[in-house]
Parts: structure tokens; sequence; C-alpha cells
């Protein structure tokens, strides 16, 4: 049994006896506007990824800063839904967050239940991303941030943007690319280490 299947299931380790399914975590996929949320579940899925994808209007287009993401024609207005079976004994629900900040409340709902969370930032736009480290920290979730490199590069160092995020030194920063399965993968493995160390395992 892994150190997260005893996590989540409470159960002592060497009791290997039971062939079980995997193990079902929810984990949350965060962060501001136009980060790149649902192309990390999309890009991680073994299902088709379920998403609520909206039409940005021109009216949405004045108040969401389209600078940075040009080609970004949709929102998530409810919800990103995907999954991946990481091992035998685990298997990840992914449910990520709705960017623009009037569907914040949202997000206490979608975070119910999960072991943790991912916070993805633009490095272009740090002020958008505040908010969602802000959540997690306030609300004691295990969470790592993961710094998209859009265009393969970052605006800031990890150190400069964990001082300018006031992310607390025992949360995981990382760099991932969102398009990139592997990168996401190993962002989501990094957030579970953190959920296993706040549980004390
Ligand atoms: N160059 C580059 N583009 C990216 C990357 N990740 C996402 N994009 C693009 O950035 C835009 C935003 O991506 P989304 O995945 O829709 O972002 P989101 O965080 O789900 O957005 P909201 O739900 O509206 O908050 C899309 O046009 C993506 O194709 C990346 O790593 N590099
Ligand atoms: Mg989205």
């Amino acid at each position: 049994m892994t150190p997260t299947e005893q996590l989540v299931r409470g159960v002592p380790a060497g009791d290997q006896s039971a062939v079980r399914p995997p193990l079902p975590v929810k984990m949350v996929i965060a962060g501001g506007f136009g980060v790149g949320k649902t192309t990390a579940v999309g890009s991680i899925s073994e299902i088709e990824p379920l998403t609520t994808e909206a039409a940005i209007t021109e009216v949405a287009a004045g108040v969401d800063d389209l600078t940075h993401t040009p080609r970004k024609t949709t929102t998530t207005v409810a919800m990103d839904f995907g999954c991946i079976t990481i091992d035998p004994t685990l298997k990840l629900y992914l449910f990520g967050t709705p960017g623009q900040e009037r569907f914040g409340f949202m997000w206490d709902d979608i975070v119910e239940g999960a072991v943790g969370g991912l916070v993805i930032v633009d490095t272009r736009r740090l002020d958008d991303c505040y908010a969602a480290v802000d959540y997690f920290e306030h609300r004691g979730i295990p969470f790592a941030v993961a710094l998209n490199a859009f265009d393969g590069r970052l605006e800031h160092s990890l150190e400069d943007v964990r001082w300018a995020l006031d992310v607390s030194e025992h949360v995981p920063l990382v760099v991932f690319d969102a398009r990139e399965r592997g990168s996401v993968r190993d962002a989501l493995l990094v957030v579970l280490e953190s959920a296993l160390a706040a549980s004390g395992g």
C-alpha cells in the first residue's frame, strides 16, 4: 500500500491482502483567469474532459484581461472535470475552477472533499493570481503553486514569485507547461506529496 493510500484510506501499512479498485482522490485545479486550468485538465485526463466553456462576449472582453491570451475565445463558467489513474492503487478526479472573479462563489463547493489543490499562475499577471493562492492558504488546504511557462519563459524567478504572492516556505513552487501531460502529472504528484506531508504521513 502506498503512503498516499494510507493517507486517504486511513488504514495501516502492511495490509496488502485485499485487491481493491484504485482509490478515488479528489484534487482541484485552481488559479486566476486564463492561466491554463482547462488546458491542464484536458492534457492529462484519460477520459474526454467535461468542460463548461462559454464564448467570451465583447462585454466580458472589456472586463477580463485578454492581453496575454489573445487567442482565448472561451472561458470556464462552472468547472472542468477529468480523471487520471496514477497507478493501480490511485485515481485522481480533477476539478477545475472557473477563473473569472465573478464566479468565485463556486469555489467552496468545488474544493469540498479535495485532498489538495494545484494553483496555476501566469507570471505575466501576478496580480490576477494572488487571490487563488490566498484562498488555499487561508483555508489550510494543502496545495502547490505551478508556474505555467507561457511561450517557454517565466517573467519572474521562482523566489520573486514566492515573495510577490506571499507563498509560504512549506508550499512547493514548480514550473510546468499546462499543455504537456508529463509536466501536469509531475505537478499533481507534488500536490499529493504536500497533502501527505500535511497529514503527517
Ligand atoms: N503558449 C501557451 N499557451 C497556453 C498554455 N496554457 C494554456 N495556454 C493557452 O492559454 C489560453 C488559456 O487557457 P485555458 O486553459 O482556457 O485557461 P483557464 O485557466 O481554464 O481559463 P478560464 O477558465 O477562463 O479562467 C488558451 O488559449 C490556451 O491555449 C501554455 O502553457 N503555453
Ligand atoms: Mg478554464
